[in-house]
């Protein structure tokens, strides 16, 4: 696997599902990415962006406010430091137009970064969940290049009736579905890093909206699984949104709390750098 050097302070996001119904994600969120083009030297979104992405041709037409607000923050924070766009189950779609619109790069996935802390794996996490082999299924199809292709051929009225019925779908199979089987298999993530190599010690993932750090053990080597929260400030009682950071000292996940993130949203963080990094210090944010 193909690797790619990644110095300085490392900031991962993932699953913040950007649409026209997540007001108060989208200002945490923007506060986030303020955050990130002053504090790091680097910010990697790892899928699940957009709630839904259905090509750049028709996202980047006649952009909604929502939308055009994300693709500015983006550009903004692109300006200062390197963006990289990873692939989500909702926009496996983002293609090279929006990542040149943005001034981002696209990521594999998964991806070996090579960072401060060392060498460590990257993926939005999907493919680990293979205990859900309805979707697995749909997976392969969906990430096929020539059927990629094919959608994006078609006419842009008959695309979004396609992904309107694929989401319709997902909701339905999903509320039948149990906590297990939306969970990642603990057999791919050992493949996954057996595969990655002997030096790799750690996998970063997002998508099941189950953020944690978890040990693990493969072929006598100690690993850590790190899982990047969701975002979601407009649909529950439970704010909720963090990323990862990965520097010389190690990676730490960052889980704010509902005030954080309300701060976040309002505070534009640029000329306040000093009191910014207090976010990262405060006893509420290391979970762990
Ligand atoms: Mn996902």
């Amino acid at each position: 696997m193909n690797r790619l050097p990644i110095p300085g302070r490392l900031w991962i996001a993932s699953d913040v599902h950007l649409g026209p119904d997540s007001p108060a994600t989208a200002a945490a969120f923007h506060g986030f990415l303020r955050q990130a083009a002053a504090q790091a030297d680097a910010l990697i979104l790892a899928g699940d962006l957009f709630d839904a992405w259905t090509g750049d041709d028709i996202g980047l037409a006649s952009p909604e406010p929502w939308l055009r607000a994300a693709l500015n923050a983006l550009q903004q924070v692109s300006a200062r430091i390197p963006l990289w766009l990873g692939h989500g189950n909702r926009d496996f779609l983002i293609g090279p137009a929006l990542a040149r619109y943005v001034g981002a790069r696209l990521l594999t996935d998964p991806a070996l970064l090579d960072t401060d802390a060392g060498p460590v794996l990257l993926a939005h996490g999907d493919q680990y969940c293979l205990a859900d082999r309805n979707y697995q299924r749909f997976r392969r199809i969906v990430r096929n290049r020539g059927v990629q292709a094919a959608y994006l051929a078609l006419p842009v009225a008959a695309r979004r009736r396609i992904a309107a019925w694929a989401r319709g779908r997902s909701r339905s199979a999903n509320r039948y579905k149990t906590q297990t089987i939306m969970d990642v298999t603990p057999h791919a993530i050992a493949t996954a890093l057996r595969e990655a190599g002997p030096d790799v010690h750690a996998l970063i993932h997002g998508h099941t909206h189950r953020p944690g750090r978890h040990a693990l053990t493969v072929d006598n080597r100690a690993c850590e699984r790190l899982v990047l929260p969701d975002w979601d400030l407009d649909h529950t009682a439970t704010p909720r949104g963090g990323w990862v950071v990965i520097d010389t000292e190690g990676l730490h996940l960052h889980q704010p709390d509902a005030a954080t993130l309300a701060e976040m949203a309002a505070v534009d963080i640029l000329p306040r750098l000093k009191s910014v990094d207090s976010y990262c210090a405060h006893p509420g944010i290391e979970p762990e």
